[in-house]
This record gives C-alpha cells, structure tokens and sequence, in this order.
C-alpha cells in the first residue's frame, strides 16, 4: 500500500517537473528597448498586427475615454462609458520588455472623472492611483511590461462596478520574445453583464440598475457590448482550413463565463490568458476580470456558435454570437445526416413509414371535437415553447395569442407546424430569430392544434381542415 502511494506521489511530482520546465521565466526588467512607436489601437472584434519579431520598445499608448449612447438591443439605448469609443475599449498589444508610455485623455463633454487599472502592469492599483483623470484633462504615466501574456484593463473609478457595468473594460495583449505563433486569424471578443432599469427587451434609453447589479442578476449578457455584435453581417468569417484564434476577456463586473465554440474543440488553451497552455478543450473558464487565447482550426464549412454555456444567458441574454466558415465539404470528418428512418423498439419487419396518415388521431367530425382535441395536442406538444395561454416568451418564442402574423396567413402557419421555422419573424411588432423544430404531428392532428390557437386568446377563428393541411404538405 505505502510503496503505491510513493509511486503515485513520484510520478505526479515528475510530471508537475516535466511542466516547470517547460516554462522559462525572462527577467524582463533587463531587456533594454530600442527606439519608440505608437502604438496601434483596434476596436473589436479586430487585434492590432501580432509584434512578430521587432524588439522591446518604448510603446506610445493614445487612449481616449468617452461617454456615449448606444444600443444595447432591438430599440434599447444605453450610456456606455468606453475606453476608445467601443465597448471593449481598444486592443492593445505589446511585447515582454516594452516600456509603455500612457496617454490617458478624458473627453471634455464627459459628466465624470476615470482611470485605468491594467493588469499587465506591477505597481500600485495597475496604474489606478496615477491616470485618475477629470473630464478635459489628460494624464501620463508609464510602465514596463514584464510579464507576458492577455490581460484585462478596467477602469477603477469609485464606484468600481458601475464604471464597469457600464462597459469600461478592454483587454492588453503581452507578446513573448519572437511572439504567438501565427495563426490565419485573430479575433478579440469580451462578454459583460448588464443591468438596466427595465426588463430584458424593453425599448427605449435603459439606465443603471445598481440594485440588480448588487444582487448579480443582470437583463443582458453579451459579447462585445450589445446582442448581435457578432452575428448577421458582424459574424465573424473564416475560411476552411484556417487557424483562428480568439483573444477572449471577460469584463464582468459579476459573471464567470463558461467559453464554448459549438461545433469545434480548442486545440490550444492558453489558461486564464497566462503561459499554461492546455489542449483539446471543450469549454474554459473565463473569471470576471481574466481572459483566455484560444487557437483550433477549421476544417469544415457552416456556422460556429459562440456561447457562454450557461446557456439560458446565450438564448435569452445575448451571449451568442457567430463565426460563418466557407469552405468545401469534408464527409469523413462530418457527415451531415446520413439517415432518419423510423425508429422500432421492437425490432422493425414492418416498412419505415412517416407519421402521415391521420390513422392514429381520432377523426374530429364537428368544430367542437377539433377544437378539443386541439387543446390536448397544444399541451403536450407547443405548451412548453408557447406557454400555456399562448403569450410566448419574450426573444425567445413568439406569442401565438392575438397574434398578427398567426391570423394574417393559415396557410404559412400550416407550413410552420408542419416544416418548423428559422429565420427572422415579427410578431405584433416585435422581432423574434430563433428555431422551431418541424413537428411529427399528422394531417388531423395539425389540423385540430391549429383549429383550437385559433379559436383561443383573441385569434381570428379560424376554422383548419385535415385537407388543408394535406394541401400544404403535398406542396413540393
Ligand atoms: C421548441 C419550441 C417550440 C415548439 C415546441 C413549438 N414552437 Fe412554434 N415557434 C417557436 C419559435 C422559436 C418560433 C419562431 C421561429 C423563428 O424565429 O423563425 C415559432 C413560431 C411559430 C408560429 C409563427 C409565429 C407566431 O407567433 O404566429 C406559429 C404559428 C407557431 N410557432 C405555432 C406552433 C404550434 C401550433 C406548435 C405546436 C404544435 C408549436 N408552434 C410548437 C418555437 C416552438
Ligand atoms: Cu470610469
């Protein structure tokens, strides 16, 4: 027993050795700089150029704080306060050994005083204390960078987690000597919280919600400061065959981000932005106030979703966003459906059939029949998206009471029913973009659910025939 934990202990020690190794620490204090630039700044989802091979140089940073409105949602404004003008303020990036000299400008039409802590930098409040800045004036100060790796910059303005909420967080990238191993791409993403007066979705300009903020239940979670900042014509695009590697931060002020890619594997971790780096990664934790790198390739065509998997955030907060890949097909690392066959638990001799017929259903002969078992089938089968008394969710699943889209074509409800939905729908003047699976309900069946939304909550009472439905599923 005593000889297996000493084996046990030898062999964790030797590979806790072999890491250590690995890793060398440069006394970055003593890499002299050669010459000075400025440096170059980019607003997300873009990365200055990677440092490459250039020496330590004395690194001219011109960052300018601004408050200003923008929109968080559909219709919903909110007063950022930014470093650089966006929500995450600007990238930075540097190498091991620069000496950074700080601009740090405080807009004149701003109502109050910033800073800035960076956590790249080794003194006093990451550079708090000295860039205390009042609106109209400017302030400088330096720093050597002596550690590499990403790191969170944040304003640190009393009180702290309002500044933050309100979007003053960016990220500053610290290259090793000779830099990051190139990559075809790199992105900068950040997710937040936010808090706001009214509810999720709710129109019109939104203020603070310290109270929310203190019990850490924020209205939106986002990626780059507003839902949809990386999705439609803002998602992020990569060919087949590329690297792509994603400078991933996490502003806070209070969630921890659980970072996933649906379709693909990380093949490199840079864990917590830091040296370790791990591989074949599903998800990595990103801390309010940390940051990770991220590097997988892409080797097929189609639509990479960027969450946070805790997932009620990504589908009803915001924190989804897209990477389109284009590309040719590649069958033997994904197939696509190969086949749907009907599936027999005792063993199938009888021929696969789809579920079409009516032959299950009881047929309905009068309104009143349809109508009931309408009901039966809406509460087992659309209940659980379109609630009870059909009002729906709010960006999640439309309402089917009163609904103007519903009543305005029984035919494109047939289909929907029949064939699901994708894409952008609005329904009683709200936008909803989401998916509806088809459903495997037969002619009555879909005849009778639709019947009975009709009858109910306001809608045109319309009456929908086994034949109609029949009509619309034999169209191509
Ligand atoms: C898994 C969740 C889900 C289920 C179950 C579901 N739906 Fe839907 N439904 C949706 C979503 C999401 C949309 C909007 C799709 C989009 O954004 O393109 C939608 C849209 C609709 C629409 C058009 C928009 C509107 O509000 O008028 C109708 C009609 C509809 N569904 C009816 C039904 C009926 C009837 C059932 C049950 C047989 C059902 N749905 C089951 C999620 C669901
Ligand atoms: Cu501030």
């Amino acid at each position: 027993m005593k000889k297996i934990f000493i084996l046990i202990f030898a062999s964790v020690a030797f590979i806790g050795c072999k890491q250590n190794d690995e890793y060398k620490k440069v006394d970055a204090s003593q890499i002299k700089v050669e010459g000075s630039m400025n440096a170059e700044l980019t607003a997300p989802p873009f990365v200055p150029k990677p440092v490459g091979d250039r020496p330590a140089k004395k690194l001219i940073v011109n960052m300018e704080i601004i408050e200003k409105e923008g929109e968080m949602a559909d219709g919903v404004k909110y007063v950022y306060w930014t470093f650089g003008g966006t929500v995450p303020g600007s990238f930075i990036r540097t190498r091991i050994g620069d000496e950074v000299e700080f601009h740090l400008k405080n807009h004149p039409d701003n109502k109050l005083p910033h800073n800035i802590d960076l956590h790249a930098v080794t003194g006093p409040g990451g550079g708090a204390k000295s860039s205390f800045v009042a609106p109209g004036h400017e302030v400088t100060f330096s720093f050597k960078v002596l550690n590499q790796g990403l790191y969170v910059y944040h304003c640190a303005t009393a009180p702290v987690g309002m500044h933050i909420a309100n979007g003053m967080y960016g990220l500053i990238l610290v290259e090793p000597e000779g830099g990051l191993p190139p990559v075809d791409k790199e992105y900068y993403v950040m997710q937040g919280d936010f808090y706001t007066k009214g509810a999720n979705g709710e129109k019109g300009l939104q203020p603070f919600d310290m109270v929310k903020a203190v019990k850490e239940e924020p209205d939106y979670v986002v990626f780059n400061g507003k839902t949809g900042s990386l999705t439609g014509d803002n998602a992020l695009t990569a060919k087949v065959g590329e690297t792509i590697r994603l400078f991933v931060g996490n502003g806070g002020p209070n969630l921890v981000s659980s970072f996933h890619v649906i379709g693909e594997i990380f093949d490199n971790v840079h864990v917590e932005g830091g040296s370790l780096v791990n591989h074949d990664v599903q998800t990595t934790l990103v801390p309010a106030g940390g940051a990770a790198i991220v590097d997988f390739k892409v080797d097929v065509p189609g639509s990479l979703v960027i969450v946070d998997h805790s997932i009620f955030r990504t589908f009803n907060k915001g924190s989804l966003g897209l990477i389109n890949v284009s590309g040719d097909e590649n069958k033997t690392i994904y197939s696509g459906t190969q086949s749907d066959e009907v599936y027999h638990p005792e063993g199938s001799t009888i021929q696969t059939m789809p579920n079409e017929t009516g032959a299950k259903a009881p047929k309905a002969v009068t309104l009143v029949e349809r109508i009931a078992d309408g009901k039966s089938i809406y509460a087992k089968t659309c209940f659980a998206c379109h609630q009870a008394t059909g009002e729906g969710l709010p960006n999640a699943f439309p309402p089917l009471a009163k609904s103007d889209y519903l009543n305005a074509d029984v035919n494109r409800a047939i289909e929907i029913v029949l064939k699901g939905k994708t894409g952008e729908v609005v329904v009683n003047g709200k936008k909803f973009n989401s998916v509806m699976t088809a459903q495997t309900l037969s002619d009555e069946e879909v005849a009778n659910v639709l019947t009975y939304v009709y009858s109910t909550w306001g809608n045109s009472k319309k009456e929908v025939t086994p034949a109609m439905v029949k009509a619309v599923r034999s169209k191509k």
